[in-house]
């Protein structure tokens, strides 16, 4: 599958197109809009979500409940457009006191209007806006379904805001203690959701912002998705690059990641046993899931850090691109903290590249053919 998006942040909606979809897989408008509500809540989102409430109109490729294996097509409209007929006008002649001149450190802004040769910083951050993400996750809702045919769960929790941070066991942020979606920070533990809370208000009161780290964790992949044998198959190379094209995300790292680093190469791997009836088995999995660039049949762990939201109510000295004068950056209505949302779309962007990799292992065309090819590939490992 692969996904484009249009759309400006207060434009009049943003699309998306997904084509190489293998047909036949089963799909409701709650699969796409339950993952667009995700997206949306989150403690430290800013006015903006008290405006939108996202839904995906399927304009192609969906035809009762399945999909045709054409391009599907949906639009999710902004309902803030109405505020912004005049800024965002497709024509006519631009709003001169509307026109942004104080690039926001951390942002495309100022390389974007270098980039482009633009003297309005708007005509950057209305697409770096990360208001794009909600196309990425109804695309991504699309991989999810595949991968639930599949027998693929794809989930995730938030374990840092800020400073505040849930010390988890390694290993231990599978799905069942993901069960999250009643919190609102996204964070399996109460007591560090309230601090988390707690930091988020004080971030709002002191007018930062705050990054933070999540983790999504898959279940129910085969080993073997991905491949060894040439660079743009290895399949951490593939969720890197997906997780990593996520606005304001700096790093991301697989099972224990940077710490195996550290490490001798005894305490780094994990050891393989086999039991009658139950096949390979690993009592560890400090490899994330991954060895050699595929999945191993353990569940699949990536970990990414978000930085802090650009836009500050107490702004980073800039410049003014008109004078070239000394200016505060400049402020826009702007989310505290977007980890919770972010970690939503990262589901989406993981969901979209495993769907890829089980469509090349197992046929693209067909969910019944993937499904019957995949009983056999598991027959067969299980042997
Ligand atoms: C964003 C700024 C805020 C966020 C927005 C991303 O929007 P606004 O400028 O309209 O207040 O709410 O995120 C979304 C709209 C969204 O749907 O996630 C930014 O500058 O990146």
């Amino acid at each position: 599958m692969r996904y484009t998006t249009a759309g400006e942040s207060h434009g009049r909606a943003l699309v998306t197109i997904v084509t190489d979809v293998p047909a036949g897989i089963p799909l409701q408008a709650a699969d796409i809009d339950g993952d667009l509500a995700r997206r949306q809540v989150g403690y430290g989102r800013g006015g903006r979500m008290k405006i939108e409430t996202d839904r995906a109109a399927v304009l192609s490729g969906i035809r009762f409940g399945r999909t045709l294996g054409t391009p599907i097509a949906l639009s999710i409209g902004n309902r803030d457009w109405d505020n912004w007929t005049d800024v965002m006008s497709t024509w006519g002649e631009p709003v001169e006191s509307a026109r942004v001149t104080a690039p926001r450190p951390g942002h495309a802004d100022l390389s974007g209007i270098q980039k482009i040769g633009s003297r309005d910083v708007r005509d950057i951050l209305e697409r770096a806006s990360a208001r794009e993400t909600a196309a990425r996750v109804a695309a991504g809702a699309i991989g999810r379904a595949l991968l639930r045919e599949m027998g693929v769960s794809v989930s995730s929790c938030v374990t840092r805001i800020g400073d505040v941070e849930w010390s988890h066991e390694a290993g231990s942020t599978t799905p069942d203690t993901m069960l999250v979606e009643a919190s609102d920070v996204r964070c399996p533990d109460a007591e560090t959701s309230a601090r988390m809370r707690q930091a988020i208000d004080d971030a709002r009161a002191a007018g930062e912002s705050l990054g933070g780290v999540f983790v999504v964790s898959v279940t129910g992949l085969v080993p073997g998705l991905g491949g060894y044998a040439q660079a743009d198959q290895r399949l951490d190379a593939r969720l890197g690059a997906a997780v990593l094209s996520i606005p304001a995300i700096k790093g991301v790292e697989f099972g224990d990641g940077f710490a195996l680093a550290a490490r001798p190469g005894s305490l780094a791997h994990d050891a393989i046993r086999y039991e009658v009836g139950e096949g390979f088995i690993r009592d560890t999995n400090r490899a994330g899931g991954l060895e050699g660039g595929m999945t191993n049949g353990e569940p699949l762990v990536v970990r990414a850090a978000m930085k802090p939201i650009p836009t500050l109510m107490t702004p980073l000295a800039s410049v003014d691109i008109d004078t070239l004068d000394a200016i505060d950056a400049s402020r826009e209505r702007s989310d505290v903290c977007a980890v919770p949302a972010a970690a939503v779309v990262a589901e989406a962007e993981v969901a979209l590249v495993l769907a890829n990799a089980y469509a090349e292992k197992f046929g693209g065309d067909s969910v019944t053919d993937m499904r019957t090819a995949l009983d056999v590939y598991r027959a067969r490992i299980a042997r």
